[in-house]
């Protein structure tokens, strides 16, 4: 997979992309990551990509034509993206059905806002979508950048050593984790759920998948909304319910 992101801190950005799992994902060819400083698509002496608004107001905004210079010069280098993306707190909610789309396009363009936004004609003409990472206001898309480049990464073959782990995610069966426990077994006279120490791999399944279940219920009973995909989840599921129903009792 293909990815270009534009920003006016490609630093910032190459330094996240550099570390860890994502790092090696592209030394090993697995992700093709381009980071684009967008001052290099401006054509005056002062390298200016932002301008007061029109009306007045406070701050500054992005100017649309070094946004779309550079998206002219990636599609040039790079070939015509299957998305341009804008990350913005106006856009529409990223989350793990969002990854597993993007995760199979073959290439896409990811512009980060910075100031009060982009000039909204780079929002009508250039943008292909726009993607929210959460209702709260950053100074930059920056993060939400590496938050959706990350998150797809992870779902793209070979990225993450052990495809179980991604197969089993959060979300990725419509529920929360289950709790997680490594050694000691003992800690400060906090023990460990016995099952996960009794090797019986079906048991210990099981309780992983009434546990995630019942954080879900706890915590995220939107996620439950759709029913769970899994037969055997839906059994357990009723159980648990059935349970907090007597409890509430
Ligand atoms: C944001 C978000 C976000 C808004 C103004 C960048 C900032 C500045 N992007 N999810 N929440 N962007 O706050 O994606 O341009």
């Amino acid at each position: 997979m293909k990815v270009d992101i534009v920003t006016i801190f490609p630093e910032m950005v190459g330094a996240a992309l550099a570390t860890g799992i994502i790092g090696r994902a592209i030394a090993g060819g697995r992700l093709d990551v381009a980071v684009h400083d967008l001052r290099d698509a401006t054509t005056d002496r002062h390298r200016v990509v932002d301008d007061v608004p029109f009306g007045g107001g406070p701050g500054m905004v992005l100017k649309p034509e070094p946004l779309f210079a550079s998206v002219e010069a990636i599609r040039a280098a790079r070939g015509e993206p299957a998305a341009v993306i804008l990350t913005s707190p106006d856009g529409r909610r990223f989350t793990h059905a969002e990854a597993e789309r993007l995760s199979r396009l073959p290439h896409v363009v990811v512009l980060c806002g910075r100031y009060e936004g982009v000039d909204e004609r780079v929002r009508q003409h250039l943008a292909t979508e726009e993607l929210s990472i959460g209702d709260y206001v950053l100074t930059g898309g920056e993060l939400p950048a590496l938050v959706i480049v990350d998150a797809v990464a992870r779902l793209l073959p070979g990225v993450v050593g052990d495809e179980q782990s991604v197969a089993r995610d959060s979300f990725a069966r419509g529920s929360l984790d289950f709790p997680q426990y490594t050694r000691p077994a003992e800690f400060r006279g906090l023990g460990v759920p016995p099952v996960l120490l009794s090797g019986h791999h079906r048991e210990i399944e099981r309780w992983r998948r009434r546990e995630a279940l019942r954080r879900t219920i706890e915590r995220r009973p939107d996620l439950l909304k759709d029913g769970v995909r899994d037969r055997d989840d839906a059994a357990l599921l009723q159980e648990l319910l059935e349970q907090r129903e007597k409890g509430a009792e």
